[in-house]
Order: C-alpha cells, then structure tokens, then sequence
C-alpha cells in the first residue's frame, strides 16, 4: 500500500482551518488538522514545499518511521509550525490505519479507558454578575466542569470574554488588534469573581480559569494563594513557561493546581515541568505537538509523575483534532479533563463528527478511523481570510504576552 496523494484544504467556516486528506493506493484516506491560529498558511507551505513531496510513494502504515522521518531527518527539529505539520500527517496516518483495522483509534491505542471524557465548558460574563450567569448556565446544561472568565473593572477588554456566550473566538479579521493589560487590576478583582462564583454553584462543580501567561511568577503564587478558599480544579498558563524551573517559585507558595502547555510543542518543552511535578495536568495537544505519536509519549511521561492530560480544545482546534483528543481522551490512563469550545453549527457542516457532549461528558461509538470527515464542497465555499490573534500592552505601551 503507498501514499497516492496529499491534500492540503485550507477553509475559513467563520474561522481559518488547515486539513491534511491523505489518499492512499487502496483508496482509503484519513484527514488531519493542521491549523495553527493566525500562522495557517506557514504550516500549508510547509507541509507542500517540504513534506507532502517526501511522503508519496510511501507505505502509509508506517506511522512510526513517518514521524521519526518527518522529525529527525528534518534536521531542525521542533517549532510550532514543523510539529504542527507532522502532527497533521501523524493523525491522518492514524485515521487511515483504524479504517485499514475496521476499528476506531482508541482501540488501537489500547482500548477504553472510559466511557467518556470529562470537559470543562466555558462561561465569561463582562462582569462578575455575567460571569455567575454563565456558570449556572452551565451547570443547568449539564456541565461538571466550568472555565470562568470575566471583565475586569476599568479594563475596556480581557482576555476569554467574547461577543458571545459559551466560547470565546480571540481571532480577529484583518491585522492583530491591540489589547491593554494592567495585571494590579485584574489580581485585585479575580478572588472576588471567584467567591462569588463558589458561592453560587455550591460546593460540587469544578472551576477552571486561565491567567493567559499575564503573570510574573510571584504573581502567579500571589494568585494561586488568593483563589485557595475557592478550590480551584485548576489555574491555567499562570506565567509563560519557556523557563519551566520558574514554575518552582509558584509551587512553593499555593496549593492551587496548575495547568500549562496549550503553546508547547515537544516533549522537551515540558521535561522539567513533569519530573520536578511542577505542574499538575499538561495541556499540550495532538495538534500542535507532533500527533498522536508524540503526545502519546508525553502523557506516558507525565504518567510516572501523576501529571494528568488537559488539553486545549478552542475553537481554533478543528473538529478533525477534537476526533482525535477524544479517541485519545477514552484511552489513555492518566486522563485528566479535555476543553470544549462547541464549533459553529456551520463549522460542523463541513467536518461531519462522530464525538458528541452528553452530560458532561464528551463520547462517541465505536466507529473506524477517528470518526469524522470533511464536506469538500461546502469547505470550498468558504475561501482563506486573514486573520490574527490579539497582542497585549501594558498602560504605558510595553508589549506585554497576550
Ligand atoms: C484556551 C486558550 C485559547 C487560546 C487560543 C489561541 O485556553 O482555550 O487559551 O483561548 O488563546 O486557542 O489560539
Ligand atoms: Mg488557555
């Protein structure tokens, strides 16, 4: 059996998307996303130029010796555009191969684990009042898990509040618009969204919030140490982790748990983070980490040191990626939850799934392959638009990280 053929479909369903279609000999194809949020068409070029040209002609089956082709023999190794790649050519070969099998992924993987995975919805509010709406909200739809966002008084624009309620679509058409930040304000009004928060949906339901690397590393404990009363399930992206021993300094002042990893794309972003315990679930994904290959090894890492799997799941992971973390999801031992930003109705129009929410959890049948696929005509209909990510500043016009 060979690869016959590569497609690269870029669409734009009310947001950007990049998927990889390999066609094999035998005629069976299996789709994988590619899309990396506000960089879409470097990952395209990418994947034509210097990838899909090696690929053809080749035993599809081979996952392993693909991967290991796609990373070492590429000499530069890592980056999100390169992981991002392989990733996408890493899921369509593990797609192809649950077809070939007549068996779904998880069963390749190893099997259930579970019956479904645990997600964590998303409610903001413009204010605290808002953002207590939304939750309950949520609670009544039947989550057991809600992220918790909201406006910061004297901020015109925070991060995780959107136009619409239930998701939040950070980019924007056109050029990267401009963002303030003023990290005193928001640590002074967070404890309070989150007390009033606790105080509402009773003691059961998780609460999750995201910092968005705003914070300093003793910002980020000051923080942590602040929400203790609230019993957070976790604190996410707390402070940028290229330097993972900075997450010591958090550690040794709150209990509170951390997530990090949703911009990580290799295992050596998060060695240090894992074996010093440093944090507490990985949010690293299949997309934008090398696939099912690699992230499989991250997770069995993270495994020997307790750290469960929580992985980024916005409305930038296409629904081919989400196929993908929730065959992974029902799997693999160390789950610890999986976000869920639902996808336009319009956005499921062209990747037709199989993964639906049921009660909190996300499931789906025992169907081959990763269990979706894409409507080429319907995407077609929808050309590239571009588009960018937000960018920060602080009040007196530093860049600051988004
Ligand atoms: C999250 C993320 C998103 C990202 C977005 C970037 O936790 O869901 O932080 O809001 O900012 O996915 O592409
Ligand atoms: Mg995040």
């Amino acid at each position: 059996m060979k690869i016959e053929r590569i497609d690269i479909i870029v669409t734009c369903p009310g947001r950007n998307f990049v998927t990889v279609k390999v066609v094999t000999s035998d005629g069976v194809h299996g789709l994988g996303d590619a899309t990396l949020n506000g960089r879409e068409l470097a990952v395209h070029a990418y994947l034509q130029e210097h990838v899909v040209p090696c690929l053809i002609g080749r035993d599809p089956r081979n996952i392993e010796d693909i991967w290991q082709y796609l990373y070492r023999g590429a000499y530069w190794r890592r980056g999100p555009v390169t992981m991002t790649a392989i990733a996408a050519i890493d899921m369509a070969l593990w797609d192809i191969k649950g077809k070939l099998a007549d068996m779904p992924v998880y069963q390749l993987l190893g099997g259930k684990s579970r019956d479904g995975l645990m997600v964590y919805g998303h409610a903001n509010g413009r204010d605290h009042a808002e953002a207590v709406d939304a939750v309950l909200k949520h609670q009544e739809e039947g989550y057991k898990a809600i992220r918790v966002q909201s406006g910061v008084p004297g901020l015109e624009k925070t991060y995780g509040v959107g136009k619409t309620q239930g998701y939040y679509e950070p980019a924007e058409k056109g050029l990267p618009p401009e963002e303030p930040w003023d990290t005193a304000l928001y640590l002074r009004h967070t404890p309070e969204l989150f007390r009033k928060v606790r105080e509402a949906v009773g003691p059961d339901a998780h609460l999750l919030h995201d910092a968005h690397h705003r914070l300093t590393p003793i910002e980020a404990a000051q923080l942590g140490k602040s929400l203790e009363p609230y019993r957070l399930f976790w604190i996410e992206d707390a402070t940028p982790a290229e330097n993972q021993e900075s997450f010591r300094l958090i550690r040794q002042h709150t209990t509170t748990p951390l997530a990090v990893g949703e911009v990580f794309n290799a295992i050596w972003d998060c060695n240090q983070l894992i074996r010093e315990q440093l944090v507490d679930y990985i949010r690293a994904t299949i997309v934008h980490a090398g696939g099912i290959t690699h992230v499989r090894r991250i997770a069995d890492y993270a495994a020997m040191y307790q750290v469960r799997t929580g992985f980024h799941g916005a409305t930038d992971l296409s629904p081919v990626c989400m196929a993908a973390a929730v065959n992974f999801g029902l799997w693999v031992p160390n789950f610890g939850i999986q976000e869920l930003m639902p996808h336009s109705p319009l956005t499921d129009a062209v990747f037709p799934h199989n993964y639906r929410f049921e009660q909190g959890y996300l499931v789906m049948d025992e169907v081959p392959g990763l269990g979706v696929e894409i409507d080429e005509t319907l995407a077609a209909q929808y050309p590239y638009e571009r588009a960018y990510l937000p960018v920060a500043r602080l009040r007196d016009g530093s860049m600051w990280n988004w």
